[in-house]
């Protein structure tokens, strides 16, 4: 941070670090958390924007429960802190905006807080559509399209491809089921028939699970839609692995569409051929130095730092209290591996992250983390609309109405995208159309064979060429029948 500023205010960031699913630190989180660092830095770095103000922030972990979230939502509104794991801004800073949380039902739950007194929240995941409904939700907004976009999208997908019966899987969230809901309205309307509708469950339970596999199994539908988040469907697909399950063709919604928890290679042969939505991708300038910049060292009382290098090199801190790889406040799943001993290997922090292949430093996929760091920005452009408004000028008088420069900003990022926010709180629809294919190396590579854009008459989706898709069929080329 640069010194002498006049002001410090505080953004607080929502999202979900610890949970229990495979890997209980979240790498993928612990980004986002250092991707919204650094666009703080940058703002604070640059004259431009917020000269006279330097932005602080607080990271509160929501463990992925809405209980967390209200607990973390709470404690920034009313200072105390006992519930943060790390960083604080200093006493008495003027808070700004939450940004978070990470899935909708968490966001909705903290919204509904916030939105009380009015006071902004930017959400940079949560795509629910009820989101966009301003009665309940009055001071949200966020840098992620409205889902209806992507429902859409993929009932025009299915149009395309002449499929008429399908199967859907739904996480048990307001995300899943809103994102269902919405894409069975329209396909239904063509005419196309449901063959099943399965929710995936938010506590673990082999038992529910099975019976999706059964329902799978016994159905003749080639085309299963799948809105989840990748950590509820995870287990799902790990027993369509077990179950040997293949011939499908899956239609992913954008949070699973390029997660390494369910790309893995060992998965192509039943997953090979996935076709889905991402949002629009940015490469964010000097992200991988900055998170590369990471070590205990340099953050002596930061537990999440400490806590994401024990996970990542499977040894103890000397003489951190921070649990290895351990949450021990909740257990989300209910699967008894929830607790991990501590490792007896003592870290000597000569480890080094770049001999290391992990979630967290890979940047080839920056999409979320795109959106983090617009809804940083998005924060620091009001408030440098509100701080360079003219007394007497504006719609309101000075520094009272934070909200109504939020939802009238207007910006370029660094690629040149156009941001801005409308009436709903809501931004422009673009995604891109995403195959899994297996490179020459092994892996699973995440082919653009499309995009699909909001217009103002309507949409428009690009398919570029059908020869380029890798469709999952026995003759690997031909496009499968449903
Ligand atoms: N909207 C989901 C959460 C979510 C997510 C992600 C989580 C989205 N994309 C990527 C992890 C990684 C999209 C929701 O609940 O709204």
């Amino acid at each position: 941070f640069r010194e002498n500023h006049a002001l410090t205010t505080c953004v607080a960031l929502l999202l979900g670090m610890t949970q229990e699913v495979h890997s209980m630190f979240n790498f993928r989180g612990f980004r986002w958390a250092r991707a919204m660092i650094h666009a703080i830095q940058e703002v604070n770095n640059r004259l431009d924007i917020l000269p006279n103000i330097t932005l602080g922030y607080h990271i509160y972990d929501t463990c992925f429960t809405t209980s967390k979230t209200v607990e973390g939502t709470l404690a920034y509104l009313t200072g105390q802190n006992e519930t943060m794991p790390n960083f604080r801004c200093s006493a008495g800073a003027p808070l700004v905006a939450v940004i978070g949380a990470g899935g909708s039902t968490l966001t909705i739950a903290s919204s509904r807080i916030v939105g009380l007194y009015y006071f902004p929240e930017v959400g940079y995941a949560s795509s629910c559509s009820v989101l966009s409904d301003k009665y309940q939700f009055p001071s949200f907004l966020r840098t992620i399209p409205n889902d209806n976009h992507q429902s859409l999208a993929m009932a025009e997908l299915v149009r395309h491809f002449g499929w008429v019966w399908i199967g859907t899987i739904a996480a048990d969230d307001d995300y899943g089921k809103y994102g269902i809901k919405y894409f069975k309205q329209n396909v239904e309307k063509s005419g196309i028939c449901i063959a099943f509708s399965e929710t995936i469950p938010k506590i673990f339970s082999r038992e529910k699970i099975l019976a999706v596999v059964e329902a799978i199994k016994e159905s003749t539908a080639n085309i299963i839609v799948v809105y989840s988040s990748d950590i509820d469907l995870s287990p799902l697909m790990e027993e369509i692995a077990n179950s040997n399950i293949t011939g499908k063709t899956w239609i992913a919604s954008e949070a699973w569409v390029t997660s390494a928890l369910i790309a893995k290679p060992e998965y192509f042969s039943f997953l090979g051929g996935t076709i889905g939505f991402g949002v629009r991708r940015g490469d964010i300038p000097g992200l991988k130095d900055f998170l590369l910049d990471v070590h205990p060292d340099n953050a002596a009382s930061d537990d999440l730092t400490i806590e994401f290098w024990q996970t990542a090199f499977n040894c103890t801190w000397p003489n951190s209290t921070v649990p290895y790889n351990t949450d021990f406040r909740i257990n989300v799943t209910g699967r008894e591996s929830g607790v991990h001993p501590v490792s007896d290997q003592l870290c000597t922090g000569k480890e080094k992250l770049e001999d290391i292949k992990n979630t967290y430093l890979d940047v080839s996929e920056l999409r979320i983390t795109y959106n983090v760091y617009k809804a940083v920005f998005t924060v620091a452009h009001a408030l440098n609309n509100l701080d360079t408004c003219v007394e007497g000028n504006g719609p309101f008088p000075k520094n009272s109405c934070l909200m109504y420069y939020l939802k009238n900003v207007k910006f370029t990022t660094f690629d040149n995208e156009l941001v801005k926010i409308d009436d709903n709180g809501d931004v422009y629809a673009s995604y891109d159309i995403i195959n899994w294919q297996l490179n020459e190396t092994g892996e699973i590579s995440f082919v653009k064979i499309g995009i699909y854009n909001d217009t103002k008459d309507g949409h428009e989706m690009k398919i570029y060429n059908n020869d380029s898709i890798f469709w999952n069929t026995p003759t690997l080329k031909s496009m499968p029948k449903s």
